[in-house]
């Protein structure tokens, strides 16, 4: 039987690490859209290149931005993909706000490249794609828990680029009858995740104050709230929605919720350090109960310009549909990720 190919675009980053190794696993042929970059960038899917020849047979990867349209063409034209995976994108939120250009350019406009490739190289009727929607479009909508149908109302670049893409991935299923579904993904982490997001910010700083590395860990803000799954569990639905009769959006999401503060205090515990919090706003303190030492503090530099609050959804479409539910609860997921930076920061 011919393999499936697969093209991801961000195969480099955490969801393309877990993606492309369940694909590799299911018998497809994967490619990935890597960026140019002064070092090295692939980290994440190394160990898939070495792990085995039949692995390393089946990835491909290929330079490429999602800005530069004759390249995204080419690519396309060369693979052929029966499916096609969204995930590049400028997805730091915070960065967002200093970078809002260049955030539409590659997670707005990038989208429609795609497409437009896919549409103009007279593969509409072949090659199916997920987009890489996000929970973020919501922003700060209050009803809760979010949905299919609750509106969207995006506070920040990045959900309003992220916007632009929903919409057009819907006009293009509708206008061209092409395979084209959003997956809307609240937030999902792993020992992969980036530093610069919250949770693996406060693995990695945990594991190195139990070491005795780092003193303090500063945060913005505490109260932010937010659905948090295990990203290996999501990449699962990923494909499961390109497999169906019909092309459609759907909510993943664990329905559980955890403020920033709460996930701190968890990772704490953890490695044995119990964190009492004292004070409020910029003056609020996290102390290891034990020592009397302060481990945490809060710091203006982490606060966005617009913040969204709260975010939980409700993923029955998913489950009832798809069959799919994620299987990590968040005190597994919080003690993976701290063990995988201890063990991390002993090696170094
Ligand atoms: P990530 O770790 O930040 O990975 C982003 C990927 O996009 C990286 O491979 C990055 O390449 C690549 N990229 C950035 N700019 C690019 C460009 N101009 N052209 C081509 N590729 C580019 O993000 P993730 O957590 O895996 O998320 C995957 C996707 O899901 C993203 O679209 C994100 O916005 C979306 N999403 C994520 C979450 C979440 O909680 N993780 C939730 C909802 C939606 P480099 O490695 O070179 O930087
Ligand atoms: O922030 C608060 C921060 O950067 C979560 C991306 O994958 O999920 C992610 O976006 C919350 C925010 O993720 C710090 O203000 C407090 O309220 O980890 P984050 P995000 O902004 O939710 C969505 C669904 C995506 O689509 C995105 O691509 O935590 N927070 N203190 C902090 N956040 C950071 N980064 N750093 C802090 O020190």
């Amino acid at each position: 039987m011919v393999a499936k190919k697969a093209l991801i675009t961000g195969i480099t980053g955490q969801d393309g690490a877990y993606l492309s190794r369940l694909l590799i696993d299911k018998g497809y042929e994967v490619h990935g859209i890597v960026r140019r970059s002064s070092d090295h960038n692939t980290a994440r899917v190394d160990q898939l290149r070495t792990d085995s020849n039949q692995q390393a047979a089946r990835l491909n990867l290929h330079f490429g931005d999602l800005t530069d349209s004759a390249g995204i063409m080419s690519i396309v034209e060369s693979v052929q993909p029966d499916e096609i995976y969204n995930l590049g994108a400028q997805s730091q939120v915070d960065i967002s706000f200093s970078t809002p250009l260049y955030t539409a350019d590659v997670d707005g406009l990038g989208t429609l490249r795609l497409l437009e490739a896919v549409r103009v190289l007279g593969l509409a009727n072949t090659t199916r794609i997920y987009q890489a929607s996000t929970s973020d479009l919501y922003g700060k909508g209050s009803a809760s828990p979010k949905c299919e149908q609750t509106p969207f109302e995006p506070n920040s670049p990045y959900g309003i680029a992220k916007l632009y893409s929903y919409w057009t991935c819907v006009n293009y299923r509708e206008a061209y009858d092409m395979y084209v579904c959003n997956g809307i993904l609240f937030n999902h982490e792993s020992p992969l995740r980036g530093e610069n997001f919250v949770t693996r910010k406060i693995s990695s700083a945990v594991a190195r104050i139990k070491l005795g590395k780092q003193d303090v860990l500063q945060l913005g803000n505490l109260d932010a709230t937010r659905d948090f799954g295990f990203a290996g569990d999501y990449v699962e639905l990923m494909w499961l929605m390109l497999q169906q009769d019909a092309a459609d959006d759907y909510v993943m999401a664990t329905g559980k919720l955890s403020s920033v503060r709460e996930f701190a205090r968890a990772a704490f515990a953890h490695v044995g350090i119990e964190l009492r919090f004292e004070g409020s706003g910029l003056d609020e303190r996290g102390i290891d109960a034990a020592s009397g030492k302060t481990l945490l503090t809060v710091s203006k530099e982490f606060f966005r310009p617009t913040d969204v609050d709260l975010l939980v959804g409700d993923a029955s479409k998913a489950r009832q549909q798809l069959g799919w539910t994620p299987s990590t609860t968040l005190q597994e997921l919080t003690a993976m990720m701290v063990d995988f930076d201890l063990q991390r920061e002993q090696n170094l």
